[in-house]
């Protein structure tokens, strides 16, 4: 029998905190440098207040920069997984380097902090993606040291990218996400379970999140995507916006949970939990 070394065994239960069973809610709160406070609602500005209600839904994991990992640790602390991103941008940067993620933290203090996992973006097809890569490969091999797996926000974003959600771009972006060693892959939906289904094939086996993007009309609108996102063999997704931005995050939280772990019928929990 092969002797699994310390850091293998660590990394296997970093990953087995964020996803249970294979698959994961992960709440991502990175908003404040990547859009600003302004796309918060008031009563939600105050980190620790939302992330009590997405623990009291049940998230599985929460994604945040390192600041706000510190001022909210008495929070998150033993009640759920933390991902520190170590990469992000804020949106009032020079026009032509939006396209680039610069670093914002770095592993080892993600370490000291206690965190289960790390997350970095790469704009796959950007005029930047080689500042990326490199980033990226540096922070892989930091967390390989410590057992720490590290998801990678795989967004194909580029000049010569026309459209982001192109299920063949989408599946390029994941596959190179795998091929550079990405843990767990964060990616856009493709807009159906068959091309999202081609997606996760490509990454071959590395589980794939669909990013949430912009809030939807209803509830029920994104409950049935992270339906969808299930069924294609997706792992599950890291929603922000579509929890913060609602009124009653921990009703949206709890039902995102029950279609992504139990298999519940989306009109069916819309319905049962007053979303509808
Ligand atoms: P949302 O669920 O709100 O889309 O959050 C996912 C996320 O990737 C965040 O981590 C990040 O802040 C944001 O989307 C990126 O937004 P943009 O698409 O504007 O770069």
């Amino acid at each position: 029998m092969s002797h699994e070394t310390y850091t293998s065994i660590g990394k296997k239960m970093r990953i087995s905190r964020i996803l249970k069973n294979g698959r994961s809610v992960i709440f991502a709160m990175d908003h404040g440098m990547e859009h600003g406070p302004d796309e918060f609602p008031k009563e939600h500005l105050n980190p620790k207040i939302i992330l009590k209600k997405v623990i009291e839904g049940g998230a599985d994991a929460i994604m945040v920069n390192i600041g706000i990992a510190a001022l909210t640790w008495d929070v998150w602390a033993n009640n759920v997984a933390l991902i520190v991103k170590v990469t992000g941008k804020t949106s009032i940067r020079p026009k032509d380097e939006t396209l680039l993620q610069s670093p914002t933290g770095i592993v080892e203090d993600a370490v000291k902090i206690g965190a289960d996992g790390i997350a970095a973006t790469v704009y796959w097809g950007s005029q930047y993606e080689h500042i990326m890569m490199e980033q990226f490969v540096e922070i892989a091999a930091i967390c390989e040291e410590y057992g720490m797996p590290v998801l990678q926000l795989a967004y194909p974003r580029g000049p010569e990218i026309q459209n982001r959600y192109d299920p063949r771009i989408v599946r390029y972006g994941a596959r190179a996400a795998a091929e550079i060693g990405a843990d767990i892959i964060k990616t856009y939906w493709t807009g159906s379970k068959e091309s999202f289904a081609s997606v996760v094939e490509a990454a071959s086996g590395v589980p794939v999140l669909m990013s949430g993007g912009p809030k939807t009309d209803t509830p029920l609108e994104f409950l049935k995507v992270a339906r969808d996102v299930i069924e294609a063999g997706g792992a599950g997704v890291v929603v922000g916006r579509n929890v913060f931005q609602r009124s009653d995050p921990v009703t949206m939280m709890r039902a995102i949970v029950r279609v992504v772990h139990k298999d519940e019928d989306p009109e069916e929990v819309a319905r049962e939990e007053g979303l509808v």
